[in-house]
């Protein structure tokens, strides 16, 4: 039964998402490139489904942009919310388990001019959009993410001031981060109001931090890094997840220094891979931490998929063992009793990777003036892979 396929985020692909708080950032002038059309999935989406069906995937993630639905406080645009079911029946029709995440990174840009997440008075406007797509999608939706990397979201957009809305206080940081753990929990309690047997969840970025050394204080700048990053988020919203699923990219040498900043990283810094190996965004290659991550997660009890995993490649001679040796730490892990059910490779295009276009993350590579997508070898090994249900070593 396990869950074979890949994952997609709206915005990172749709194109012509003028309504949202990254539209307006990236008109400021503050991304290397702008998202634009992305790669119009929102025109071809049942191409890209039948991609993903074709190379014999059983699941498929995607998300739901909530500032197309809602591009103004209470008006709905309702063509959205039928290209919506229509993006979910085609997918059912092609026997793909249907992801669905209700906040990855982007926000309406209204919702945003009123404080978004920092303010506690705000979230019910988001539950109403959850409320609006358990009505409408209950049938439609397998497994229901509520936040994609959350974690990710507040560092960025309110610690290092790299993703809107681009402010820089620990406060803050910590503000949303309480905020966004009591929107998982209401939207979790609405689901299930809403949605018969519902899976409900998270999509959650857990990295592997190890001591640069053996100095004491290196272990425990890890130990406190690995339980705030890795921990902090999950243990408040334990008792309302249904399943986990992992995020998983990086690899993190923690080393101690005595540097009072006000950065994230102020009490550490990062020693780099001792194999040097990296995608082509500089993310270190580093399967051996997927075992490690997944096996962090057994204490919470629960089903586990893999969200995302995957590497910028643009040349494709990396990626497939890349597959190959994250997908045997999955097998170790399997073995080694931690309940994971399912892997979604990111990406299945070629997408707009928050700010630029350069990252290439594809199964599928797109021409980003033709928009015509072409599967890469690493896809047809990936439907190898899917075919057997195994690999080989
Ligand atoms: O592209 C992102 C995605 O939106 C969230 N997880 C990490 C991916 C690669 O950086």
């Amino acid at each position: 039964n396990f869950l074979w396929g890949a994952a997609i985020s709206a915005y990172q692909v749709e194109g012509g998402n003028v309504f949202s708080d990254w539209y307006a950032w990236e008109q400021s002038g503050k991304t290397i490139d702008k998202c634009g059309e992305a790669v119009q999935h929102a025109r071809y989406f049942a191409h890209d489904i039948d991609l993903a069906a074709d190379l014999g995937m059983n699941a498929f993630r995607i998300s739901i942009e909530w500032s197309r639905i809602e591009p103004s406080p209470q008006r709905l645009n309702t063509k959205e919310l039928e290209r919506y079911r229509q993006v979910l029946l085609r997918m059912k029709q092609r026997g793909l388990q249907t992801f669905v995440t209700l906040h990855h990174f982007t926000l309406p840009q209204w919702f945003v001019l009123r404080g978004g997440f920092e303010k506690r008075s705000n979230i019910v406007y988001f539950l109403n959009f959850v409320r609006l797509i358990a009505d409408e999608f209950k049938e439609l939706i397998d497994f229901w993410i509520v936040l994609n990397e959350p974690m990710i979201y507040a560092a960025h957009g309110y610690f290092e001031g790299s993703f809107p809305p681009g402010k820089q206080s620990r406060s803050l940081y910590m503000q949303v981060l309480h905020n966004l753990v009591y929107t998982h929990k209401h939207a979790y309690r609405l689901i299930h109001a809403h949605v018969e047997h519902a899976q409900v969840g998270i999509a959650k970025n857990n990295q592997f931090f190890e001591p640069a050394s053996n100095r004491f204080l290196d272990r425990w700048v890890v130990k406190k890094t690995q339980q705030h990053w890795n921990h902090f988020f999950l243990r408040k919203v334990e008792k309302e997840l249904d399943f986990i699923g992992l995020n998983y990219y990086f690899h993190n040498r923690l080393s101690f220094r005595l540097y009072a900043g006000w950065q994230p990283n102020h009490i550490y810094s990062v020693i780099r891979n001792e194999n040097l190996e990296q995608g082509d965004n500089g993310f270190e290659i580093y399967p051996k931490g997927l075992y490690h991550v997944l096996m962090e997660l057994k204490e919470y009890h629960k089903p586990v998929y893999i969200t995302e995993n995957g590497i910028a490649d643009r040349s494709d001679l990396k990626r497939q063992k890349f597959l190959y040796d994250h997908l045997k730490e999955v097998y170790i892990a399997l073995k080694d009793f931690c309940d994971v059910r399912g892997y979604l490779y990111w990406s299945l295009l070629d997408n707009y990777e928050w700010g630029s276009f350069g990252p290439r993350f594809g199964l599928a590579s797109v021409n980003y003036k033709t928009f015509e997508r072409r599967l890469r070898p690493s896809a047809i090994y990936y439907k190898g892979i899917i075919k057997e249900n195994a690999i080989v070593f």
